[in-house]
């Protein structure tokens, strides 16, 4: 008797801990189909998608000509700006390590080093998650992108995306590694202390929140809350004048279906390939290509489309997304995948050397190696596997960890999740703002103002002592424009 008892309290155990999986670690997607006069739900249970997706088809070749084969749309009624860099940009934005780019910054280079007018030499940029650094480094950054907005300096760049940037395919990756590059060489210009690089958004850190737009990512702290209308309204990058002249950035959560945070499942997946074609592969092939891959919904352009389509609005579309803060961010998180995946699938040769076949019945020609990588001559795609970047330019810091020893992740802004199956890893996640859904994590410091009650952070509710991870920034000020 008292062995059965045992026994059945272990087949509970099991089964709540199944629970406890399936309701945090997996998804569960659904589809409805309508046979004869009866209704049909297929239930579809896997780590990747909060959502259905809709099929990643091959373009048919008979469309190639009207579907412009993967060059981006810009609208009709667009007032046309010619993106171009100046002469001084032209001369150093293409560097691919310091001593080249001294210049730009107003150096001078003495023995093979880059001494800045103020003293300092040039390093590596360090590029940070924007939860992991110091309040006081991301406002210097901050400041920075401002200083650019209210020059033109931002929205010039911008246009350089909006009017070139390539998508759909082997470049798609590589052109915005460049872009990002030359983002960062202007950013570091405009700080006092050029050691940080571009910072980036970890999507993942938001994935497993019940509702990610409820992170602090999109609270006033860092990409700032949107008004009942979507316009960006408070924060670093409130009235932010986008390219077409609007007011403020635009953001239009819950409109897509398709958006979603990128998850540690999908970046795993990514990061670990042994196929180069999930990470730098054709994701709108002809038909009329022999494809030797699947157009998988994971490869690292879908994936990263997903995250554009989640903040919608500005970001929804190619030619309008460089007007949002998010589009840089994001992409940094991209370009990390990327470089993450050469250091753990290639050696250094192939990574300046393996690319996907050129094939016209594949992929248009603006997608080869030796092509020319619009509006960022003189490099073509090729020169942007080289492995200058982060030798010379830029490097990442780790990701924040925890584990059950030190459930802690060094930010005020991400606590240490505990998953209750010995199976998954302590991860760190996201805290979340004022009145957004903190439902599921009873008893962790989800919540950055107040406490979790009844589902929702309430910031009237007073701390209690079990917040005892909780760090306290004192001299955190909100940021006023
Ligand atoms: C489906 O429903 C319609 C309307 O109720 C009915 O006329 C039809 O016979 C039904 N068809 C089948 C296959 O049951
Ligand atoms: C730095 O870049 C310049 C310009 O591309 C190149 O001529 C030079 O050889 C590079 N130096 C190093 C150390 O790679
Ligand atoms: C696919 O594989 C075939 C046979 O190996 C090759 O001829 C073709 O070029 C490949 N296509 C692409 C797009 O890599
Ligand atoms: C949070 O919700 C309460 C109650 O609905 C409301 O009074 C308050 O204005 C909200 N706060 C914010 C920052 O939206
Ligand atoms: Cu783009």
């Amino acid at each position: 008797m008292a062995m059965r008892t045992r026994r059945l309290f272990l087949k509970l155990l099991l089964l709540l801990a199944t629970l406890v999986l399936v309701t945090v670690n997996s998804y569960v997607t659904v589809t409805k189909y309508k046979i004869g006069n009866r209704t049909y739900y297929e239930k579809f249970e896997q780590p990747w998608f909060r959502h259905m997706h809709y099929d990643h088809d091959p373009v048919d070749a008979d469309t190639k000509e009207e579907s412009a084969f993967g060059k981006h749309y810009v609208p009709e009624d667009d007032v046309f700006i010619a993106p171009d860099w100046n002469a001084h940009e032209l001369k150093y934005m293409g560097c691919l390590n310091r001593t080249c780019v001294c210049g730009y910054y107003r150096g001078h280079v003495k023995n093979g080093e880059c001494y800045l007018p103020s003293g300092k030499i040039l390093k590596r940029a360090v590029r940070h998650e924007l939860r992991s650094m110091k309040d006081a480094d991301r406002r210097q950054i901050e400041n920075a992108w401002n200083a650019m907005k209210t020059s033109g300096l931002y929205n010039r760049i911008g246009r350089v995306h909006k009017y070139s940037g390539v998508h759909s395919g082997p470049a798609f990756t590589l052109w915005h590694r460049e872009f990002l590059k030359r983002l960062e060489i202007a950013l570091r210009d405009h700080m006092n202390n050029p050691d940080f690089g571009l910072p980036f958004w970890d999507s993942t850190l938001d994935s497993l929140l019940p509702d990610p737009k409820d992170s602090i990512i999109f609270s006033e702290l860092f990409l700032g809350e949107v008004d009942d209308h979507g316009y960006v309204k408070n924060g670093p990058y409130h009235n932010w004048e986008t390219m077409e002249g609007r007011a403020q950035i635009f953001r239009n959560f819950d409109e897509d279906d398709s958006g979603e945070m990128l998850n540690d499942a999908r970046v795993d997946w990514l990061i670990q390939n042994p196929d180069i074609n999930m990470i730098l592969g054709a994701t709108m092939p002809l038909t009329t290509c022999s494809m030797n891959h699947t157009l998988d919904a994971r490869m690292l352009e879908f994936s990263h489309d997903y995250v554009h389509f989640f903040v919608n609005g500005d970001m929804s579309k190619s030619y309008s997304s460089s007007n949002d803060i998010c589009f840089v961010y994001h992409h940094g998180m991209i370009d990390w995948i990327f470089e993450t995946w050469r250091q753990n699938i290639q050696s250094r040769e192939e990574r300046e050397t393996q690319y996907p076949k050129s094939d016209e019945r594949c992929f248009p020609y603006w997608h080869n190696a030796e092509n020319s990588m619009p509006l960022l001559h003189p490099l073509k795609n090729k020169d942007a596997l080289s492995n200058g970047y982060t030798d010379f330019m830029y490097e990442y810091a780790p990701r924040a960890t925890c584990s059950k020893e030190r459930p802690d992740c060094d930010s005020p802004y991400l606590f240490c999740y505990i998953p209750t199956n010995e199976d998954q890893p302590p991860t760190c996640v996201s805290k979340v703002r004022r009145n957004g859904s903190c439902h599921g994590f009873d008893g962790y410091p989800i919540c950055y103002w107040g406490e979790c009650v009844d589902g929702k952070c309430d910031e009237t509710a007073k701390k209690t002592a079990k917040d005892q991870f909780k760090k306290f920034d004192k001299n955190l000020v909100p940021f006023v424009m």
